[in-house]
C-alpha cells in the first residue's frame, strides 16, 4: 500500500469536524485508507486500526515518544509524552510512585469518597444538575488537586486551566506550509501557563525547604541527594501534561460512563442495582468515547513499515486510540455501548512505555465518583430537554450531562 494515494476527501477534512464528531470520519478512514495515513488539516500522519496502534505503541525502540506541534507550543519541549530513554525514565520514577496500585489503595478511599460526597452535597435540592460541572468535573480536579498538593487551588481554577490547556493543546491546525493556522489559539494556553507558574513556584520554594507527603513534594525531592531537588524547570512540562489531561480525563470519563448507560437504559438499572458492575460500566465508557482519543504522537526513528504502510524515518504519527477502540475488526457494533460485550482489550490508556501512568488511580477516581453519585441519587435520570453533545478529537467527552431527579 503507498502512502500517496490521491484521496481528495482525506485533503478536505478539517479539524473542526473531526473535533465536532471524528467517528464518522475515522469510520470511512478504517473502511478506505491506509492504517497509518496522512491527514492534511494537521500535517501529520494518523494511526487509525487497533493493529496499526498497538504495533506502534508497542515498539518503543523505533517508537519514540514525541509531541504534537501544537503540543509542543503549549507545554514546552521536555515533557514526559515526549522524553525517551534515561530521561523518560527518570520522568517516569518521578511520577510512578504515587500511582502503583498498591499504593494507590492504601490513599485512594479516604481521598476520592469524601470529595465525591461533598459536591453531591452542594447540589440544589431541585432534582436537576449538570453533571460535567458539577460533578464529574470537580471530583476529578479535586481529587488529583488534593493529592498533587495544590489544595489551596480552588477547583474551579483547576477546570479553567484543564480547559484552557487542553484548547491550545488541541489547536492542532496546520497550513499546508506548516505553520499553525489559528496562532492565537494558543492565547489561552499561554495565560493558563503563566498563571500556574504565579501560583506553584511559591509553593515549589516551600517544598523545597519543607517537604511534605504531597506527590509535588516527592517529584522535587524523590531519588534526589540529600540537600538537592530537581529542577523546577524540568518538572513544569511534566506539570502541564497532567494539569490538562489527568486533571480534565477522569471528568469525562465519569460523564462517559452514564450517558453511555442511558442510551442502554435496562443496563443502566442494572448497573445501579449492583454496583459491582460499575468497573465494567467504566472499561467499556472508555473504549466507547475514549477520552483522550488522538492527542498523543510518536515518531519513526528510522524508515520502517506499518501494516503495509511505508514510512520514512522521522514519520509522526498521532495515535488515534479513539478510533482503534471502535475498530471494527475487534468489536461488534462498535459505535454501541454494551456493558454486556465480549471484553477485548481496548487502547484509551494507550500501551507500551509512554502508556497512561495514572490508569490505576484514574479508574478508581471514575470508579469511586460514580459509587457516590449512584448511591445518593439512584433515580437519577436523563433530562431530556438537553441533548448529550459529545465533543472533541484529541480530548473528548459529554460538553454537558443535563440529570433530573424525584425530589
Ligand atoms: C495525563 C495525561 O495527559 C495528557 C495525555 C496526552 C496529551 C496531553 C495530556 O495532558
Amino acid at each position: 500500500m503507498s502512502t500517496t494515494t490521491v484521496s481528495t476527501w482525506i485533503d478536505s477534512i478539517t479539524v473542526e469536524e473531526l473535533e465536532k464528531d471524528p467517528n464518522p470520519i475515522y469510520e470511512r478512514l478504517r473502511k478506505e485508507a491506509a492504517p497509518v495515513v496522512f491527514l492534511p488539516a494537521i500535517g501529520l500522519h494518523v494511526a487509525t486500526t487497533a493493529e496499526a496502534c498497538r504495533e506502534i505503541a508497542s515498539n518503543s525502540e523505533l517508537w519514540y515518544g514525541f509531541i504534537s506541534p501544537a503540543g509542543g507550543r503549549t507545554f514546552g519541549h521536555g515533557a514526559i509524552l515526549n522524553e525517551n530513554g534515561p530521561l523518560h525514565e527518570d520522568l517516569r520514577e518521578m511520577v510512578e510512585p504515587s500511582l502503583k496500585p498498591s499504593v494507590v489503595d492504601q490513599y485512594v478511599e479516604d481521598l476520592v469518597r469524601p470529595i465525591a460526597r461533598k459536591f453531591l452535597a452542594e447540589f440544589e435540592n431541585d432534582g436537576h444538575a449538570d453533571l460535567v460541572a458539577q460533578y464529574a468535573e470537580q471530583v476529578s480536579v479535586r481529587s488529583l488537586g488534593d493529592l498533587l498538593g495544590l489544595n489551596s487551588v480552588s477547583s474551579d481554577k483547576l477546570r479553567e486551566w484543564f480547559h484552557k490547556l487542553s484548547v491550545s493543546f488541541t489547536n492542532a491546525a496546520m497550513t499546508e506550509d506548516g505553520e499553525f493556522a489559528n496562532p492565537e489559539g494558543f492565547t489561552p494556553g499561554d495565560e493558563a501557563r503563566a498563571e500556574i507558574r504565579s501560583i506553584v513556584d511559591p509553593l515549589i520554594d516551600n517544598w523545597i525547604v519543607n517537604p511534605d507527603h504531597s506527590m509535588l513534594s516527592h517529584w522535587l525531592h524523590d531519588g534526589m541527594p540529600a540537600g538537592q531537588t530537581r529542577d523546577r524547570e524540568y518538572i513544569y512540562p511534566t506539570l502541564y501534561v497532567d494539569l490538562l489531561g489527568a486533571m480534565q480525563e477522569p471528568g469525562h470519563a465519569i460523564a462517559s460512563t452514564v450517558a453511555g448507560l442511558w442510551s442502554r437504559p435496562e443496563q443502566f438499572e442494572r448497573v445501579i442495582d449492583d454496583p459491582s458492575l460499575i468497573r465494567r460500566a467504566i472499561q467499556e465508557s472508555v473504549r466507547w468515547t475514549s477520552p483522550i482519543w488522538s492527542a498523543t504522537t510518536r515518531q519513526a526513528q528510522q524508515a520502517t513499515t506499518v501494516q503495509g504502510v511505508d514510512l520514512p524515518e522521522g514519520t509522526v504519527v498521532m495515535m488515534s486510540y479513539g478510533s482503534a477502540n471502535r475498530d471494527e475488526n475487534v468489536y461488534n457494533a462498535p459505535s454501541e455501548y454494551d456493558l454486556d460485550r465480549r471484553p477485548a482489550p481496548h487502547l484509551a490508556f494507550g500501551a507500551g512505555k509512554h502508556g497512561c501512568a495514572g490508569t490505576y488511580f484514574a479508574t478508581e477516581v471514575i470508579r469511586i465518583g460514580l459509587e457516590e453519585l449512584f448511591e445518593a441519587i439512584p433515580n437519577l435520570e436523563r433530562d431530556e430537554d438537553h441533548e448529550i453533545d459529545f465533543w472533541g478529537w484529541g480530548f473528548r467527552g459529554p460538553k454537558e450531562l443535563h440529570a433530573k431527579w424525584e425530589v
